[in-house]
């Protein structure tokens, strides 16, 4: 029997993923224009640029029991003082919990639960997030340059982005006065 090389690469200093079963998905800020509070400012930026990527090592797709692992980059700026973010989602089994971390960049991890109670913890390179079944989650860029996070979760747990979509999170991280803060959604 041979040894065989692996089917995948990660590259732990980029996040970058490539080989068998990887894919990767765009989203372009025309894409998730209604997640921003400041419709109005939206007039002045590019719609057609990358607000974030994901690629995708994804082996066993919506297989109970199995995993897959991702990374997700997400470019800087802002709408209005809102800083780019994730679509955001709680998981369509909404038990499915997931890990995040940091791998460059800067950024702030939303969590919110059903109850839509709030919190947020910094991601940095090296940070460890644990994200518990019942919590949904939003990465944001707070930094000058591209947000890279992994994470690893469950390959049924599928995405519930209905809920986030029609109520938002309860909060939101904006620019005020050259810092990061969290406020509360109107
Ligand atoms: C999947 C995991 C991430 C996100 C990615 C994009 O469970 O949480 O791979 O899909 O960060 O965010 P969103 O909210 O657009 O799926
Ligand atoms: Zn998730």
């Amino acid at each position: 029997m041979d040894i065989k090389a692996a089917e995948a690469l990660f590259n732990g200093q980029t996040g970058s993923l490539t080989g068998n079963n990887v894919k990767t998905t765009v989203r372009k800020l025309k894409d998730i224009t209604n997640i921003f509070e400041d419709q109005a400012a939206l007039d002045g930026v590019d719609l057609e640029q990358v607000a974030y990527k994901v690629e995708l090592h994804e082996p066993e797709p919506e297989r109970e029991g199995g995993l897959q692992f991702g990374t997700s980059y997400l470019y800087p700026g802002k709408v209005g003082n809102e800083y780019f973010m994730t679509k955001g989602h709680f998981h369509h089994i909404l038990n499915r919990a997931e890990y995040y971390w940091g791998i460059g960049g800067k950024g702030v991890l939303l969590f919110m639960d059903e109850d839509r109670k709030c919190w947020a913890e910094n991601v940095e390179p090296g940070t460890l997030h644990y994200i518990p079944g019942h919590v949904a989650h939003r990465l944001v860029n707070v930094g000058d340059e591209i947000l890279a996070v992994g994470a690893c979760w469950s390959s049924d747990a599928g995405y519930d982005y209905g809920t986030i979509q029609e109520q938002g999170f309860a909060v939101r991280v904006k620019e005020i006065n050259g810092a990061a803060v969290l406020e509360a959604s109107k």
